[in-house]
């Protein structure tokens, strides 16, 4: 098996499972190849050390058998590369919101100088052999540079954030610059086939890609392979750490806090995508049109703090705690709040107990490239007496998880209801829901996610 190489814009210790995400689903093979994970440090150094402006150092550490290798960015290159290009225009234009794009700030030399930076620190480390596996969007470049100085090696793309289509992806002015980036890789991994389908649409319509069978497309110059591979969770992992000390007190304090009450759950990142104004409006609406909810039905919502240097995450920030503020004013009484807005990070091990916990979950975004958080949610139930899950259609999960109740999270009056059934469905429905649910996010789960991935970009055929 060749070594694998991860490279993504931040990196984690692979021997802390408990840190999810992609230290779950790299560590198995990154410990088995004796593997290199690549990326930012996470450190911003506020003068060049030493060397030509964004020259950062390069930093090696071991985890076990995994080489952990870092670089650190200068102020200016971080706030233009990460801020400026990834989350001020990629970020918005593929989650469908080109009103908030600054397509005019010019971020894009240095988001390109970083890339090309990147590619210079991992080239003369990597061994001929290696398969390299490069993640989302911060890095779409990264296979052109590493090209352009010789490496031939396999290299495979996943995108964890949606692809949009054509009439959207346009709006970017350097768009034929990226999508020609996006040739230079193998293999290139989207979420759900509704961005497969944006794929192909834009390479047949623009670049004038001819589809060649068997999920390859040839443009450019180069013949690339393009699949759908939705990311699940480590469903094991999340399952024991609900037996855990600070899950089960989690589970018992929400229990005895909420016996009379109807618990319902929301935990983002506070970002625009995730359509946290328009559930609010939602739950509102839910306690104007069925009042027996009142004094009983309560919303917990976490909004982890998230890019708080992007205006348009400040101007969430400030719409939600006015919003939350009044709903509690107009409806709550001295005994009950509807709304516990809390506005910080929930520790991993208390999560499925908060999950356990809930009758509902609201997992409604606008725009989404999976949502783990809708799986985290199955996973944490009881199964004799599981909860429902409320999920948007425009969340990738979507395509998976038919039987949550799904929702338009524009349509604010709909999702009322869809709230209502949830909190009324008879114990037989969401049983069988639930187990349908479960049986999905067990079958594809995170193991199978990285297996299969990594299983294609070794069979695609290379340029
Ligand atoms: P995110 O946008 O960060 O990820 P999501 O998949 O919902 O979104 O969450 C990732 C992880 O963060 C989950 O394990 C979740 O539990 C945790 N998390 C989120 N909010 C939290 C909070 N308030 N407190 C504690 N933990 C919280 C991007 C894409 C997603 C895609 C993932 C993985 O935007 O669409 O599912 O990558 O590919």
């Amino acid at each position: 098996m060749s070594r694998l190489v991860a490279v993504s814009n931040r990196v984690a210790d692979p021997r802390n499972a408990a840190a999810g995400g992609l230290a779950v689903a790299l560590g198995e093979t990154l410990n088995a190849t004796g593997g290199l994970w690549f990326g930012w440090s996470g450190r911003v150094v506020e003068t060049a050390q030493g060397g030509t402006p964004g020259e950062g150092e390069l930093h090696l550490q071991h985890a076990g058998d995994v080489t952990l290798a870092t670089v650190d960015l200068s102020r200016e290159d971080h706030d233009a590369y990460y801020l400026g290009y990834s989350n001020g225009v990629l970020w918005p234009v593929f989650h469908y919101r080109v009103d908030l794009a600054d397509f005019d700030a010019g971020h894009l030399n240095v988001y390109r100088r970083v890339n090309q930076l990147f590619a210079r620190k991992l080239a003369p480390l990597l061994r001929p052999d290696d398969m390299i596996w490069i993640h989302d969007y911060h890095l779409i470049p990264l296979a052109a540079e590493l090209r352009a100085m010789g490496c031939g090696q396999r290299i495979g793309f996943f995108l964890h954030i949606p692809l949009p289509p054509p009439p959207i992806l346009t709006t970017i002015p350097q768009h034929e610059w990226l999508m020609r980036a996006l040739f230079a890789y193998d293999l290139i991994g989207f979420q759900s086939q509704a961005d497969l389908e944006h794929f192909a649409r834009y390479a047949q319509s623009e670049a004038g890609a001819e589809p060649m069978g068997d999920h390859r497309y040839r443009a450019f110059h180069r013949t690339v392979r393009a699949q759908a591979f939705p990311i699940g969770i480590d469903v094991d992992e999340f399952v024991s750490l609900g037996k855990g000390h600070e899950a089960q007190e989690t589970y018992e304090m929400m229990m005895a806090q909420y016996a009379r009450r109807r618990l319902l759950l929301g935990v983002d990142r506070m970002d625009y995508s995730k359509g946290l104004p328009e559930r609010l409006k939602a739950f509102q609406a839910l306690l104007a049109q069925y009042p027996e909810n009142r004094s009983s039905a309560t919303l917990i919502q976490i909004a982890a703090p998230s890019r708080e240097s992007v205006d348009a995450y400040a101007d969430l920030r400030r719409q939600l705690e006015g919003m939350s503020g009044a709903i509690n004013g107009e409806y709550g009484e001295l005994d009950w709040m509807p709304i516990r807005y809390i506005h910080r990070t929930t520790s991993r091990r208390r999560l499925p107990g908060l999950c356990r916990a809930a009758r509902v979950a609201l997992v409604t975004p606008l725009r989404d490239g999976m949502n783990l958080v809708a799986k985290e949610y199955i996973a944490a139930q009881d199964p004799d007496d599981p909860g429902v899950l409320v999920l948007s259609r425009f969340a990738g999960a979507a395509e998976q998880l038919k039987e949550a109740l799904l929702v338009n999270p524009y349509d604010i009056q709909g999702t009322a209801q869809a709230i209502q059934q949830a909190l009324h469905m008879p114990l037989a429905e969401r049983q069988s829901r639930h187990q349908k649910l479960l049986e999905n996010i067990r079958a594809q789960d995170v193991h199978w996610w990285s297996r299969e991935y990594l299983r294609s970009l070794a069979e695609s055929d290379q340029g």
